[in-house]
């Protein structure tokens, strides 16, 4: 009786989950967003107003942390796990100019292994060199051609266009995703580069069984409860352990790294950004629901959509807010927020208009209300800024034109973001 009434049960919620994906229809018109009021940044939950940059830190901040971790991307465990490192590669590479390395991480913990590989390039330099570092989709190897990065050895998506077959990294994929990825431009400006393929740290799949969440099961547990976090608090985990090994690098000023990621991986940064303040510079780029967009204006990408589609991505909590944004305690002004008083960055693309790019500059803009409480420089201007006009304030923000993707044009424009505040 019991089995069939759960049965029952998850047809249901099948059966509506379905029909919410096909009724589902973006919108795209400015005027059909529901009038929404945001909640405020700088009202304690006891309604003392933040005035001051100490209040913010002591108390205001850790509010919106905590809210943010209990029911949009949740809890990271603070437990520790074994970690083994190894040197796999180190050679010259652009004619002697910089140095690719490879960096071979082993997490450990309830039986349970987990390998982690961080591909770096490092410009020669006499001093230490400041850093960008980012995710990417479909394996280290994809980003450049040299026939000695290792493949990945975990879970890839199919895809013809990658070869990528029976879910597992080949040859031919090499350098498939280089055009993101303008290495020797980053090395020309002084810039060092490393990445991780997302999948070694959660493959990107409704799956709680082989990716980084396993390690820190309790005892018959199979799936992170609904407070615990999803595969992108996951991918930010593995950032924060990027980051404890660039602290012991000599080659790399680990002050300054500035950590960029696209799209869903772009949310992964906002939230590693926000976990981890070594983190220097954080950059979003296309990051949309559940990144930078406001997720009230319901534009585009919506909440119920995203969980719907990707269920493994936040923590089982958000789906209470899915078709009910006005009952979320936060927005993603606030995400931004919690980057401060570092220098934040937020991109987006005219065409990517699933991801809210005028969603996303608002955010930006409201985040300035902290920025304001340290006295840095915020994006005051009502208007968006024109396309492919980057404004480099304390947050930056730029609109390129074209679709969701990484161009040239976005990493020249971090790029000097990152000159002037790393005093480059
Ligand atoms: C889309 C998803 C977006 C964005 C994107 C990506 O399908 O709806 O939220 O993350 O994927 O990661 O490329």
């Amino acid at each position: 009786m019991k089995n069939a009434l759960t049965a029952f049960l998850l047809l249901l919620s099948l059966l509506s989950i379905k029909s919410f994906a096909q009724e589902f229809t973006p919108n795209y018109d400015e005027s059909m967003i529901p009038e929404y009021t945001l909640p405020e940044l700088l009202i304690a939950e006891d309604g003392q107003k933040i005035q001051s940059s100490q209040l913010w830190e002591d108390k205001r901040r850790a509010e919106i942390f905590a809210d943010f971790e209990s029911q949009v991307y949740g809890k990271t465990p603070s437990e520790l796990c074994d970690v083994d490192i190894q040197k796999i590669l180190e050679t010259d590479v652009f004619g002697g100019k910089a140095t690719m390395k490879e960096i071979r991480m082993t997490f450990s913990k309830n039986n349970t292994t987990l390998r982690m590989d961080i591909l770096l390039f490092l410009p020669k330099a006499d001093t230490r060199v400041p850093l960008f570092v980012g995710l990417n989709f479909f394996g280290n190897h994809s980003i450049d051609n040299h026939p000695d990065i290792s493949l990945p050895a975990s879970w890839l998506r199919n895809s013809e266009s990658f070869h990528i077959t029976e879910n597992t990294a080949t040859e031919a994929s090499r350098g498939t995703r280089k055009e993101r990825w303008p290495v020797e431009k980053i090395i020309d400006r002084g810039y060092g580069l490393a990445t991780i393929y997302c999948g070694d740290i959660d493959p990107d799949k409704d799956d709680f069984t082989d990716g980084v969440h396993a390690l820190f099961y309790k005892n018959g547990q199979s799936k992170p409860a609904a407070d615990e976090w999803g595969t992108i608090a996951g991918w930010a985990w593995g950032l924060s352990r990027a980051m404890d090994y660039f602290e012991t690098d000599r080659d790399i000023d680990a002050s300054k790294i500035a950590l960029m990621g696209h799209s869903r991986l772009g949310k992964a940064s906002l939230w590693a950004g926000a976990t981890d303040q070594r983190f220097a510079i954080v950059i979003s780029n296309d990051s949309g629901c559940g990144g930078a967009a406001l997720s009230r204006r319901r534009f585009g990408e919506t909440v119920g959509r995203i969980n719907t589609a990707f269920p493994h991505w936040f923590c089982d909590n958000f789906n209470a807010y899915n078709n009910n944004e006005d009952a979320l305690p936060v927005d993603q002004h606030m995400l931004l927020a919690l980057i401060a008083p570092r220098p934040l960055y937020v991109a987006s693309a005219e065409d990517d208009q699933w991801a809210d790019p005028k969603g996303e500059y608002l955010s930006a803009r409201y985040a300035g209300e902290v920025y304001k409480l340290y006295g840095l420089k915020r994006l005051r201007r009502k208007a968006m800024p024109k396309v492919n006009k980057p404004v480099h304030k304390d947050i930056g923000y730029h609109i390129r034109s074209g679709g969701h993707d990484v161009k040239d044009f976005d990493w020249e424009a971090w790029m000097d973001f990152a000159d002037i505040h790393f005093s480059k």
